[in-house]
């Protein structure tokens, strides 16, 4: 390799390196807020889901500061209607509060981050890590990065390593379906049928914890198309392309119901897609069943 192109990797690998850390430093600061923003935002984000106040707020912060990494180009993000600009080479895209339906019960959020080297809206081909944190009874991280997926908790101070190699169980135990039975397309149905009589329902409300249980225990999540809404509820570039980044590096599948979710073009920004992940095997069932 050339110094200039050795030189730009390294470059790359570091703005990588900053950004997950302040990813992992910003955490606390939207546990924060998921206690002390709950009212209503007042607004709708561009997907027009009625925006909370901590959904601005975490908005806010990682808008704050990664802009304020060096390498850092754009910030875009669910509850925004455009990218955030500043000076530098690669883009985030995040789901800065997910699941936060689940703020009135107490359950499960997160936060839902890609590190691409083109600018979003763009193809998962340019995906250079992805992760995602969950402010659970701890608040833990999941990070996809080199072909490895790794899972740190929060203590104290700092993040501490638990799993240096996760990868999907290869007995599947789990699913977890969005959207009601009623809405569900009959093909879909008729897969689900299958399924809820091998496996056992899990389901939360917040995609990273429903994902993460996938990753634990083996098995299945989807929010599939709808009846009335065939191109499905979460949205690519912002959910659907980072998870199947993590779940595909830790050896299962993703799917739109025709391929890989990292195989997709999105043409707009919050364009949304039908998402199926889990287990190679059952996501293969999936396809041929749709
Ligand atoms: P959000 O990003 O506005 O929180 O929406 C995404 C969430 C996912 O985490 C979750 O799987 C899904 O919406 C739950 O939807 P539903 O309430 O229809 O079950
Ligand atoms: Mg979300």
């Amino acid at each position: 390799m050339s110094k200039s192109l050795d030189s730009a990797t390294a470059a790359t690998d570091s703005t990588v390196t900053e950004t997950i850390e302040t990813i992992a430093d910003t955490a606390p600061a939207v546990r924060t807020a998921i206690a002390t923003h709950r009212e209503q935002a007042g607004g709708v984000n561009p997907s027009g889901d009625t925006q909370l106040a901590a959904d601005v707020r975490a908005d806010e912060l990682f808008e704050q500061r990664l802009l304020g990494i060096d390498g850092i180009a754009t910030y875009a993000s669910e509850e925004r209607d455009e990218l955030a600009t500043a000076d530098g080479r690669l883009h985030v895209a995040m789901d800065p509060l997910d699941g936060s339906s689940n703020l009135e019960p107490n359950s499960g959020m997160g936060t839902i981050f890609g590190i691409y080297s083109e600018q979003p809206p763009t193809h998962g081909k340019y995906l250079l890590a992805a992760g995602f944190v969950i402010y659970g009874p701890v608040t833990s991280m999941v990070v996809a990065r080199n072909g490895r997926v790794r899972e740190y908790i929060a203590e104290e101070d700092d993040y501490r390593l638990i799993d240096d190699d996760v990868t999907v169980p290869g007995e599947p135990t789990v699913f977890g379906f969005g959207g009601g039975v009623d809405s569900w397309t009959d093909s879909f149905e008729g897969f689900a049928e299958e399924i809820r009589r091998e496996l056992k329902l899990r389901y939360g409300g917040a995609m990273i914890a429903d994902i993460n249980q996938v990753l634990s225990y083996g098995g299945l999540f989807s929010y599939p198309a709808l009846q009335s809404r065939p191109e499905g509820k979460l949205r690519l570039q912002f959910e659907g392309q980072p998870m199947a980044y993590v779940v595909e590096t830790a050896g299962g599948r993703s799917s739109n119901g025709n391929g890989s979710l990292l195989e997709t073009n999105p043409d707009d920004l919050h364009e949304r897609t039908p998402l199926y992940l889990g287990n190679a095997d059952l996501i293969d069932r999936l396809e041929a069943s749709l």
